[in-house]
């Protein structure tokens, strides 16, 4: 059964519209000081993000914008610790900079390109950090091998059939000696690592083995 019909994450998408008082129910308006665009009115989006407040739940308020700190799985990790998470999506040129100041716990950017809207921003967070709450995920371990979890790349992954259109899966994964397969794995994520995200290995601090597998990685490829 999915998460939500477990009653382990709960989702709603609230429509600023509702907060926006007259016929028109007018979200947007120009920028003072003149200039492109319009921007979102700040009154509508407090009442937006009040009507969850209200539900007494202890809440943490995120507007998704490029000038955000960049998302990544350890603030994955601190969001999925949340009771609830109010994640404010602007349009248009963004929104008056008194929400941000005034009623914006933390500004998120999912990555450095420009979007429409931040809705995609928000499904981003939301399936990024719901996967990582216990029992959403299948399979428990998922979320502990997972790419980054170890600070690392995944490992190549094979599956049937053993040849494929004259490629061969690696012999080692068909020997059924776990300690090699467990060696090969390790080798291979550090390999890609190295030459992909140099950058992750600095951040980790390794382990004596992991280093040896590296300088070995080092020596023998080019
Ligand atoms: N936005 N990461 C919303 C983004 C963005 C990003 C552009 C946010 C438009 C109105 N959000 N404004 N990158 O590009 O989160």
């Amino acid at each position: 059964m999915r998460a939500q019909e477990r009653g382990l994450i709960e989702i709603a998408a609230i429509n600023i519209r509702d907060f926006a008082p007259g016929k028109h129910r007018v979200v947007d308006d120009l920028p003072f000081g003149g200039g492109e665009g319009m921007l979102m009115k700040a009154e509508p989006i407090i009442r937006a993000i009040e009507s969850r407040k209200q539900l007494g739940k202890i809440s943490r308020v995120i507007l998704l914008t490029p000038q955000g700190k960049r998302f990544q799985q350890e603030i994955a990790r601190e969001l999925s610790g949340w009771e609830q998470l109010i994640l404010v999506c602007g349009r248009y040129e963004g929104v008056d900079e008194r929400v941000r100041e005034h009623f914006i716990d933390e500004e998120i950017s999912i990555g450095d390109y420009v979007l429409n809207g931040g809705e995609v921003a928000a499904l981003v967070v939301v399936e990024a950090a719901s996967r990582l709450i216990p029992g959403v995920l299948g399979n428990e371990a998922s979320a502990q091998n997972d790419s980054f979890s170890q600070g690392l790349l995944d490992y190549p992954q094979y599956t049937r059939p053993r040849e494929l259109r004259g490629i061969p899966v690696p012999e080692v994964l068909l020997s059924g000696h776990h300690q090699h397969i467990e060696l090969w794995r390790k080798k291979e994520a550090l390999r890609r690592t190295w030459e992909r995200r140099p950058e992750f290995l600095k951040q980790r601090e390794l382990g004596e083995e992991d280093r040896r597998i590296l300088e070995e990685i080092k020596r023998t490829d080019r």
